[in-house]
Parts: C-alpha cells; sequence; structure tokens
C-alpha cells in the first residue's frame, strides 16, 4: 500500500521530501545516541485525528467538554508509564524533554536556587543548569562530571562538592556519560544535604526498563524523561515522581500541595496548554510494546552491541571518552588527531553512518567542532543487528577516519556497502510490518 496517498496528491513537495528522507533513514546507519524509530502503530496513535482536541487540564477535571474517550487515553499512558517504571505518579503532558526538565524546576525550586548539574561539556544536558539555557540563567549551577582521568563518576569528589555549596537540588543524568549511574550512591549526598534527587533518564530509560542499568525510581524525588530516544515512543516528554515531598517542612512548609500535585501544576497551567493528545496516545502505545518481553531483551542487546562495537574501535587503536561503554553510547576521542570531531562526523555523513560531533571532557576544541564523535547503537539495535554487525560497523568507521582527507573519493564506495549492508534489515515504522 502507498504511504501516505493524501498528502502525495494534496501536498507533492512535503510528500517527496519525507519519502527522500525515508529512504535515506532506511539505507544509512543511524547511529545518533538520542534517535531511534518508532513502530507503524506509535507513527498510526501519532497521526490520528486526536491532534484535533483540546483538553486543557487533566483526567476528569478539563476545562473543555468532549473527552470522555481522550481521558481513557491519558489515563492510559499514565498507568503504563507507572506500571513501565514502577512509580508513584506520571505526568505524560510534557512536550518534551526540555518543557519536562523545565516543570522540574517550577515545582522544586525558586528562581535564583542553586543546582548540582553536569555542564553540556561533561556531558549533561542544556536543561541542568547550563548557561545559555533559561537553567542556568534563571537557577544557579554548581556544575560537576567525570573525573578528568578516568571519565568516571568520583563519588568522593561530587560529596565535597555538594557539601560545600549544599544545592537545593541534584540533577543526574546525562547526554554523553557511557558508564552506569548509581542512582543510590547520589541518594546518599542528597539526603545528607536536604538536597531533592532528579534523575534525567532520556538517554538510557530502556536499559532501566530492560534491568541492565540500575533503577533511580526508588530513591530519587522525581525522574524525567523523554519518550522519543531508546524508548520508541514519540517525540516528547513525561515526569514520575513520588506523591510525598520528603522536603516539605523544609522547603514547602507554607504548601498546601504535595510534590505530585506540584509536578502536574508546574506542568499545567505552569509552563503548558492543551496537552498534545495524538502524542499522548502515541506514547501509551510505546510504553505497551515496551511492557513486553521483546522491549526487555532488545535493552539487553543495545549494550552488547555497543560494548562489542566499543571494543571492535579499541582493537584498532582508537581513544574512547571513559575508556568504554556500559551504555547505548560511546565518544570517539579524536583529541590526539589532526582533523575535529565535526570533520569526522561530516566524513562518517557522507559515508552513510550518522552521528554527531560532541565534546570530549577536557576537550581543547571550541563547542563549534570539539574533539569527539558521539555514537549509540539503539537505532542498529532496533533494525536487528547483533555483535558481528557492530565489527563491519568498527570496519566502516576506520575506513572513514583513515582516509578522511580523501573521503570524496573513498565515501561513495562506503556509502553503498552500507546501503546494501542497511536493506538486509526490517525497520520499524518503515519497512516491518
Ligand atoms: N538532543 C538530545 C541528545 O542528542 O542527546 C538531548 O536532548
Amino acid at each position: 500500500m502507498e504511504r501516505y496517498p493524501h498528502l502525495k496528491q494534496t501536498d507533492p513537495e512535503i510528500y517527496e521530501l519525507i519519502r527522500k528522507q525515508t529512504n535515506y533513514e532506511s539505507s544509512t546507519l543511524k547511529m545518533i545516541a538520542s534517535e531511534s524509530f518508532v513502530s507503524f502503530s506509535v507513527l498510526e496513535a501519532c497521526g490520528s485525528i486526536l491532534t484535533n482536541k483540546y483538553a486543557e487540564g487533566y483526567p476528569e477535571a478539563r476545562y473543555y467538554e468532549g473527552n470522555e474517550f481522550v481521558d481513557q487515553i491519558e489515563n492510559l499512558a499514565i498507568n503504563r508509564a507507572k506500571q513501565l517504571f514502577g512509580a508513584e505518579h506520571a505526568n505524560v503532558q510534557p512536550y518534551s524533554g526540555s518543557p519536562a526538565n523545565n516543570a522540574v524546576y517550577r515545582a522544586l525550586l525558586k528562581t535564583g536556587d542553586k543546582l548540582m548539574g553536569m555542564p553540556v561539556p561533561n556531558g549533561g544536558h542544556l536543561t541542568h543548569g547550563w548557561k545559555v539555557n533559561f537553567s542556568g540563567t534563571d537557577y544557579v549551577q554548581i556544575p560537576y562530571g567525570p573525573h578528568p582521568e578516568t571519565g568516571k563518576f568520583d563519588m568522593d569528589q561530587i560529596r565535597q562538592i555538594a557539601k560545600k555549596e549544599r544545592p537545593k537540588m541534584i540533577w543526574v543524568g546525562a547526554t554523553a556519560y557511557p558508564h552506569k549511574i548509581e542512582y543510590n550512591d547520589f541518594a546518599e549526598i542528597a539526603q545528607e544535604i536536604d538536597a531533592y534527587l532528579v534523575a534525567d533518564i532520556a538517554h538510557i530509560n530502556a536499559l532501566i526498563i530492560a534491568g541492565v542499568h540500575p533503577d533511580p525510581v526508588p530513591c530519587c524525588d522525581i525522574v524525567s524523561s523523554t519518550s522519543h530516544k531508546m524508548l520508541r515512543g514519540p517525540r516528547a516528554g513525561f515526569l514520575l515522581s513520588k506523591i510525598e515531598d520528603r522536603l516539605q517542612s523544609k522547603y514547602f512548609s507554607d504548601h498546601k500541595l504535595n510534590l505530585a500535585q506540584r509536578v502536574d501544576r508546574a506542568v499545567f497551567p505552569g509552563l503548558q496548554g492543551g496537552p498534545h493528545l495524538h502524542i499522548i496516545a502515541g506514547m501509551a502505545a510505546a510504553f505497551q510494546e515496551a511492557l513486553t518481553q521483546e522491549f526487555k531483551n532488545y535493552g539487553v542487546q543495545i549494550v552488547k552491541n555497543a560494548k562489542r562495537l566499543a571494543d571492535s574501535l579499541l582493537a584498532k587503536g582508537y581513544y574512547l571518552a571513559g575508556g568504554g561503554t556500559d551504555t547505548h553510547l560511546m565518544i570517539l576521542d579524536f583529541r590526539n588527531e589532526n582533523f575535529t570531531g565535526k570533520d569526522a562526523a561530516k566524513a562518517l555523513a557522507k559515508s552513510g553512518i550518522i552521528a554527531n560531533f560532541n565534546m570530549v571532557p577536557g576537550d581543547p576544541r571550541s563547542p563549534f567542532v570539539t574533539s569527539g564523535v558521539r555514537l549509540g547503537t539503539q537505532s542498529l539495535t532496533t533494525m536487528g543487528m547483533k555483535e558481528t554487525d557492530m565489527e563491519k560497523v568498527a570496519g566502516w568507521i576506520h575506513r572513514v577516519c583513515q582516509n578522511i582527507t580523501r573521503i570524496d573519493e573513498e565515501s561513495p564506495k562506503i556509502r553503498q556497502e552500507i546501503a546494501d549492508f542497511c536493506s538486509q534489515f526490517q525497520i520499524p515504522g518503515i519497512t516491518k510490518p
């Protein structure tokens, strides 16, 4: 059956560009660590008539009429999120990860309060207090990061910073940290200084669901996530929280609302208007897929693939920030090369390997060029690739880096080999029924 027949007829320009992007994504290696492929079911829910509806408020407490069925949809999304993560409370309305994180600030802090978070060059997210983001201009970031030598968190050093600065909140989570995060260690520190602990698990939620990474839900006050990335849902965010606020008497003694209510209030009406119901339906569909054993197997395989890719690259003489990976991602470290991370990312893309340039810890180059390239295995795992396929991928990455000065000559050959290779796999939402 032809895809998008109506669009093809009414808007051939957009139709053609979507078709080209689809072909591009199915004939290249999608290695951006924050992307994935969603199923046809998720696409159908997101493309449904729910996009037409306004439903400001929450289920059974809306400011608009006509919400009998959308209330049931949002409740399904909420309940599946709670079941998936074992959470006391879930809010599925944030439009994406940054609005979700913005709501965390509104629920927990006052303007000018101190928070501990990782700066972007250390592997943190913009919304963890980075200076050019609202979280860095309206609040005060106390920075921390992986130890420059080991590339791993040094909990003694982090405790020392926390005790000296006494932030009101600690963010734990990253966009470019290749190791497991021990949330309990952070929780001990947060308790010692009466700080809220908030985990941002957008990058690694499937690894937590699969049980290959520690679970932040029992020991964190709030857990923030996106539903895209490795969770393979729509472009959106969600928040999990405790119901009661363990620090209420210290920071919110005159407040009538508990933590869950403050989170909900922060999202709506604090920051957002009408929820995107088509996206919430897509999120519910993705959560249902994530509740299966197949999804857990996928989470396990992501890490196996990443480890094999990392080992293959190390064996070829490459450096990886932090020495390797126990997540879905790794960062090739080109500090010793006479090309930049950006040069490498462009050469890789030309050859059919799509990644992004990324700072490495202690990067001497500017964020506009960097010395690193971040690679993730979740999309390749979604296509069905296994460890031996990762060895082939490492081989292509090596060929690109070796031929970087004559990439225009070499890339068409590699691009074709990769397209032939990709055609052997089924891709959810594209070719897989
Ligand atoms: N932009 C995302 C990433 O690539 O990691 C974070 O939100």
